[in-house]
């Protein structure tokens, strides 16, 4: 028996870890096994590396250091957690996963598709999600929402060019594989997002039963 594996996706301040909890609520509330899990992080070591890869550093990490981390982290959480609960029959929700690796180490940070895809083969073997919620809005919405937060990481920290390539990166690869990918309008307020949320839950349930 095998579960199904959905990631949230988009840029910061999107309203990803907001919302987890509501559709594991959800999904829950129709008997199912729900794991809920994020990224970078998801077992103790892969917490460490989140460490590392958030804290504002004064020695600036060369991108391919980023880029090792990110998927050294995910390995990681792939073989205590994700493996394992997919395994089980559960649902797994995770709060980013490797098209952020796309989107930001990627569009970001300008490293190669096929660096990336290298890595995501090595690591991952035929894993993919099955679905993909990207919460998608303007950068300059993200960042205010992140910004009246409280202190910025390492990612936050960057500029504005920065991140209108990460949003791109996402938008580009969910028009590139629509069977795959759902559009959330973040920018919409929360009782509106969790409407659209709604909407998609029994897609969740057909897929995961079907
Ligand atoms: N990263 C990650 C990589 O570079 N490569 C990778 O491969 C991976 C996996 C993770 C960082 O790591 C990078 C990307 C990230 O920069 P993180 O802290 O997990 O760090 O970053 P985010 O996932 O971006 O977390 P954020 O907290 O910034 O964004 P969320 O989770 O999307 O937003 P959330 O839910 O915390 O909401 C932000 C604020 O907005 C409010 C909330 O109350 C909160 O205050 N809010 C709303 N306000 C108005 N209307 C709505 N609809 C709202 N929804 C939420």
């Amino acid at each position: 028996m095998t579960g199904l594996f959905i990631t949230l996706e988009g840029p910061e301040g999107a309203g990803k870890s907001t919302n987890r909890e509501y559709l594991a609520a959800k999904l829950r509330a129709e008997g199912i096994e729900v794991l809920l899990t994020r990224e970078p992080g998801g077992t103790p070591l892969a917490e460490r590396i989140r460490e590392l890869l958030l804290a504002p550093s004064d020695e600036s990490m060369h991108a391919d250091t980023e880029l090792l981390l990110v998927f050294a982290a995910r390995a990681q959480h792939l073989a205590q957690v994700i493996r394992p609960a997919l395994a089980r029959g559960e649902i797994v929700l995770c709060d980013r996963f490797t098209d952020a690796t796309y989107a930001y180490q990627g569009g970001g940070r300008g490293l190669s598709h096929q660096r990336i895809a290298a890595l995501e083969n090595f690591v991952q073997g035929e894993l993919r999600p099955d679905l993909t919620l990207i919460f998608d809005l303007p950068v300059e919405v993200g960042l205010a929402r992140a910004t009246a937060r409280g202190r910025l990481d390492r990612f936050e920290q960057e500029g504005r060019t920065f991140f209108d390539a990460v949003r791109s990166t996402y938008l580009k690869r969910a028009s590139a594989e629509p069977d795959r990918y759902r559009l959330v309008d973040a920018a919409l307020s929360l009782p509106q997002v969790q409407q659209s949320l709604d909407a998609l839950i029994p897609e969740m349930l057909e897929r995961y039963r079907g």
